[in-house]
Order: structure tokens, then sequence, then C-alpha cells
């Protein structure tokens, strides 16, 4: 396998002929302690983009760590699966959290895993019983629950924070659309209605789409629209890699703010955004809330409450990274890294 150079500190690449699945693992940087970040388990179209996949996400978390403050590195794991999830039975799903966990443990806590798409808290359950390097249990279990409600709050306020940074009077009466109605998504889109938002949701699952709807009373759109349809914000929280620069040059709305990681496909996308005066919220601030919980609760010690109030900062991280790039005439990406590069050129937080 031909690879391209990466800044990352350790790839780890495994096949299982067996189950025909794919263990990546990317160590992006262990600078400010042990590298952390979920396992995402789909299909890819082959296994250098599940190894491009595992990289990104894991430099992002590095990112994501760094500029929330958490004592953690930025790692991710990805499971290139031989059919989708659901199709998948359930010795075989041991069998791959199996193998998954004998990695984790060749890492020996160098990286510490937790759920991502594609798996859940039980399946933390399951792994923890086979490796101590996993976050993310449940709360019967032991651990602190799913993620995705204290992801969905940091969202929600990076929402508020944008639509402030726009000039925008809150979100009461704002048509807030959001791509992907998953635990993270469902749960923002109960929060902007909750203020009072016009909703608009789109999801691939019909299910999903008529669950939200009737609960919110949201408009339904198909998800070839969600690049096309205006709106006032946009709320991305399905897989990422929605913005080209190309789609960046012409999605019509005000605000982007979603729990989708690697959002933009590259930083010429954030540029475009930029020009067009479109605040967007680098997804590695507004989607730090997961990891404020698990980190907080499982690494730190810290309570709900404050795992709450953490989680809400991130409007204020936001607004002080929405005028940085005001001010010196930069994306709100760059502006964002220059707060993670402050926070990583200290090393390690614990
Ligand atoms: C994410 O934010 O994308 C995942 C959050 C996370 C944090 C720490 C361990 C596993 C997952």
């Amino acid at each position: 396998m031909g690879l391209p150079e990466w800044d990352g500190e350790l790839t780890s690449v495994r096949h299982d002929p067996e189950t025909g699945a794919w263990f990546v693992i990317g160590v992006h940087s262990t600078r400010l302690g042990p590298a952390s970040g979920g396992t995402r388990a789909m299909v890819y179209p082959g296994v250098e983009d599940a190894v491009a996949d595992a990289r990104r996400l894991a430099g992002a978390m590095t990112l994501k760590m760094a500029a929330a403050g958490l004592p953690m590195g930025g790692g991710k794991s990805v499971i290139a699966l031989p059919a989708p999830r659901a199709e998948i039975d359930d010795a075989t799903w041991r069998q791959i959290l199996e193998i998954h966990a004998a990695n984790l443990n060749l890492l020996g806590g160098n990286y510490t895993t937790g759920p991502d798409i594609g798996t859940n808290s039980a399946d933390m359950d399951a792994l923890r019983t086979l490796t101590p390097h996993v976050f993310g249990r449940t709360t019967a279990a032991g651990g602190p629950g799913s993620s995705a409600p204290m992801t969905a709050l940091g969202v929600f306020a990076a929402i508020e924070a944008g639509v402030a940074e726009a000039g925008l009077d809150g979100v009461e009466g704002l048509r807030v659309l959001v791509q992907g109605l998953g635990a993270v998504g469902a749960d923002v889109a109960r929060l902007a209605a909750g203020a009072g938002a016009k909703l608009i949701v789109a999801d691939v699952d019909p299910v999903r789409r008529s669950v939200v709807a009737d609960a919110h009373g949201a408009e339904v759109i198909g998800t070839g629209e969600v690049l096309t349809r205006e709106c006032d914000v946009l709320v991305p929280c399905a897989t990422g890699g929605l913005l080209t620069p190309a789609a960046a040059g012409t999605v019509p709305c005000t605000v982007i703010a979603g729990a989708a990681n690697n959002l933009l496909t590259d930083d010429a996308a954030a540029e475009v955004l930029r020009r067009r005066g479109i605040v967007y919220a680098p997804d590695f601030v507004a989607n730090a809330g997961g990891a404020i919980h698990l980190v907080g609760r499982e690494v730190i010690g810290w309570s709900a409450e404050h795992v709450a109030d953490r989680t809400r900062a991130v409007g204020d991280t936001l607004t002080e990274v929405f005028a940085d790039a005001r001010t010196h005439g930069i994306s709100t990406v760059e502006a964002a890294e220059r707060v993670a590069a402050r926070t990583l050129s200290g090393g390690p937080l614990r």
C-alpha cells in the first residue's frame, strides 16, 4: 500500500481475513496526553480511504482536545466493514470487537477509544470487558453514558454564537436546517425547536425523519436539497466532507454550525466561506461537547453539571474565534487552529 505522508505519530493497519474487516488506528498526537478519539465502523471504498479517514479524523481530535483545553491527544479508529453495520450478524460483530480490543491493548494506553459513527455505548461496554482503553460505557455498566446529548448542547451553543456573530437576534424564528438525525442531530433539532426555530430536516432514514418531523413540526426535505435549500443556519450532523470549495461557494445560508467531523474538504472551503461572509463555526470547536463529556467524566472526574458548563463554554470560545477571524481577516478555521496551537505549544496538560 503506497501511503501519503502524514504529520501524525503512528498508523496501525490490520486485516482480518475471517471477518473481512480492516482495522485502522491513527495516533495523530500524544503531546497533550494519551491520544483519544472514537471508533468509526462503516463501509469504505478501499482500505486507503479508511486510512485517510482515520488520519484526518485523528488530526481533528488533536485540534479538538487542544481547543477545548482537555489533557488528551488526538487519535481515531476506523473499522472498514465488509458490509453495512446493520447487515453484520452478532457473532461477526463480536469477533470484530475482539480484534479491535486486541489492537487497543497492543497500543498499551497510548490511545483510548470511545463511540463514533457505527458504534455506541453498548459496544463500549463489550470492548471494556476486553481492554481498559475505552471511554463512553453505558451508565448501567458504570460509564458516563452517551456523549450525544453534550455534543448536541455544544452544537446548539455554537449555533447561538454564530447567530450573534451574524448580527441576527437569537434563534427564534430562524430557519434552521439539520442534516442527519442520529442521536446528536435529533437532539440539536429538539433544542432548536425549543428555542423557536423553524426547523427543516433531512436524513436518509425515513423513520428518523418522520420521528423528528412529528415531534417538532419540522419540514422534511430530501438529502439532495441540503446544499441548495435557503436557510439561516445550516447544521450538518451526518458524515463529513459536505462542503467542498464549490459547495461553500453556493450554499445559501448565513451561519454553519454542526456536529459532523471534517465538515470541510479542505482549507480552501473555509476561505470561500470567509469571503462570502458566512459565519462558519469550525467543527472541531463546535462538536467538542462529546469529548468534554467523555474526558471530563472519565479522566478528569468532572460532575455532569461542570461538563455541561464547559460544553456551553464552546459558545464563548467561538465568539472569540469569530472576533479573531474578523480582526485579522483570516478564516474561522485558521483562527481556531491558532487557539489550538497556543495550547499545543505549551505541552502536556497533566
Ligand atoms: C469526537 O468528538 O469525535 C469523539 C469524542 C471522543 C473523545 C474521546 C474518546 C472517544 C471519543
